[in-house]
């Protein structure tokens, strides 16, 4: 707005959410009002249920990178609105840097009472304004970087148990982001989880190490049939070996 605008060179909106993944089947899979209204209000369980994803404006990690990073020159006063909209306590931590509290949901907070923090914590439903300012002055911010912004609340970084997920989002330093306006070095960093079979959890987790040609996926190594063939073909031989022995005695013997 014109107003922020006067004290601050940006504004961002932080939206955090989070989604039961039972609950939103049980909406995917009816066609029915009824069954729907049947579905959430009696099959399903709230005492029984979990948070499975987390999103920031309406995103998870990794794309969060494209839709919700914040972008600063340095040396810039950023006004943050958080809004925890999920159903459970957030931590916000901002790496490298410490904001300040502004105003407690809508309350101008006095300046006296303006607290300049590592970690916020805002409980359900809370709003928070926070004075973000990226000058390099040891305290406010430690410098140029990519820093990673993300709640501290561990099942708030992951995407339905997959780690790094959810929330997980990235305050950059524009010398620090590339042509496209994704962080440098992204595809070194974050090459494995950009793969969507990372979080359906079909890929080893060494898939960049040095281990990746030594080492396969657990539980999935296939036999070889040539050697079962040639062990089979081999005890069949012996058998019948053992066999045409025993008829020859036999006859010898009769
Ligand atoms: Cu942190």
């Amino acid at each position: 707005s014109v107003a922020v605008k006067k004290t601050y060179n940006q504004e961002y909106d932080l939206l955090y959410q989070s989604i039961d993944k039972k609950l939103a089947a049980t909406i995917q899979a009816a066609t029915d009002p009824r069954l729907i209204a049947k579905g959430m209000s009696r099959d399903y369980n709230m005492t029984e249920s979990f948070e499975n994803y987390f999103l920031l404006n309406g995103h998870s990690f990794p794309y969060t990178l494209r839709d919700s990073m914040i972008v600063t020159e340095g040396n810039e006063a950023i006004k943050l609105r958080i809004v925890n909209a999920q159903r459970s306590q957030v931590a916000i931590h901002f790496h490298g840097h410490k904001a300040t509290i502004t105003a407690m949901d809508g309350v101008e907070q006095a300046v006296g009472q303006q607290v300049t923090r590592d970690v916020f914590d805002i409980t359900m439903a809370q709003r928070l304004d926070l004075h973000l300012q990226t000058t390099n002055d040891g305290l406010h911010s430690y410098g140029p970087g990519l820093w990673m912004f993300h709640d501290h609340v561990p099942t708030g970084t992951t995407t339905d148990g997959m780690e790094p997920g959810g929330n997980m989002a990235i305050l950059a330093y524009k010398p620090l982001l590339d042509e496209k306006g994704m962080p440098m070095m992204h595809d070194q960093m974050l090459g494995e989880v950009f793969d969507k079979d990372y979080y359906a959890k079909k890929q080893p987790l060494w898939q960049q190490g040095d281990f990746a040609a030594v080492l396969g996926d657990a539980g999935l190594i296939s036999p070889d049939v040539k050697k079962l063939v040639i062990f089979g073909l081999l005890i069949g031989l012996i058998v019948g070996l053992l066999i045409v022995l025993m008829m020859y005695r036999w006859k010898r013997q009769s």
